[in-house]
Formats: C-alpha cells, structure tokens, sequence
C-alpha cells in the first residue's frame, strides 16, 4: 500500500522521481583486499587458520581489508596482490557453524568442494590486480588465500555484513 501511495506522489511530482533515481540508495559496496606476505616459505606458522589455536597477529602472510564491516547485498572485492614474488589468490566463503573451514591435510588447502567458496580471483600473481563480486547476505564471510599452507598460515581476514 505505501509503494502504490508512493508510485501515485511520484507521477504528481516528476522533479522527486528523478532526485530519487539519482540518488545512491542502491549503490554497490567496493571492499579493498590487500593479499601480503613477509616473502619467505620457510617456518610457516601451521596453527593460525580461522579457529586455529595460534595468535593471528604473528602471522606472516595476511588479507588485509579495507573494512571489516559492509552492508548486504553485492559486494565488490576489489584485490590487490602486494607480494613482491610470491602469488596468492582470493576466495570468500561464509563461516561456518563450526567456526572455522574445511582444510584438506593432503594439499594443506581449504577442502573447495565443502567450503563454501562464494567465488575466487585465482592465481594473482605479484603485483597484479582483480575484482570479484558477490551478493552477500547478513552474517560472517572470510576472506582468504587457499594457495598451499596459507590458510593455515594465517592468510585470511574476516568480514561481517549487516
Ligand atoms: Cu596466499
């Protein structure tokens, strides 16, 4: 009923149709990730995955955002791959009930099949860039690099929409 009496107010008044239509109201939300790492392979931390037992904040490869918060709906993951040699790659998946995601102990990698990954920008090499958009609705979503070991070694960063 009030989209009607809204309708019937806009065909009286053209001048507050167009101001509505220009206005933002639906606008797509643009999130930086910035995909980095301390250059080096060797002693990587195996126990910083999302619900790991270590401390997130030694970690030494990271998905930094933006902001961790966004409002639902589409959702621009613009990602930049800051690594001077190394690539990543950028997934987004909803968190779980359990609180963290499926790794597969053979390839030290998120099980893809049973994670929940809402859609990727693969293999980024150093430097280069990529955008992924996605139609997020309320609730926790993680960011993260599913290259060998990363996961677990601390490559993702959470984002809760609202
Ligand atoms: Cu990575």
């Amino acid at each position: 009923m009030t989209i009607v009496k809204r309708v019937f107010k806009y065909v009286l008044l053209p001048g507050a149709l167009m101001a509505a239509l220009a206005a933002p109201v639906l606008a797509d939300t643009t999130v930086q990730a910035f995909l980095w790492d301390a250059d080096q392979m060797e002693n990587l931390a195996t126990d910083l995955a999302l619900g790991g037992t270590g401390d997130h904040s030694t970690a030494k490869f990271g998905v930094a955002l933006s902001t961790d918060t966004v409002p639902a709906g589409k959702v621009t993951l613009a990602v930049t791959n800051m690594s001077e040699n190394m690539f990543h790659e950028m997934l987004i998946s909803p968190v779980p009930a359990s609180g963290t995601l499926p790794l597969d102990p053979a390839t030290g990698r998120v099980d893809e099949a049973t994670g929940g990954s809402l859609g990727e920008v693969a293999e980024i090499e150093p430097g280069a860039k990529g955008t992924l958009t996605v139609d997020l609705t309320p609730g926790q979503y993680v960011v993260y690099c599913n290259l060998p070991g990363h996961w677990n070694a601390g490559m993702w960063s959470v984002l809760t929409v609202k």
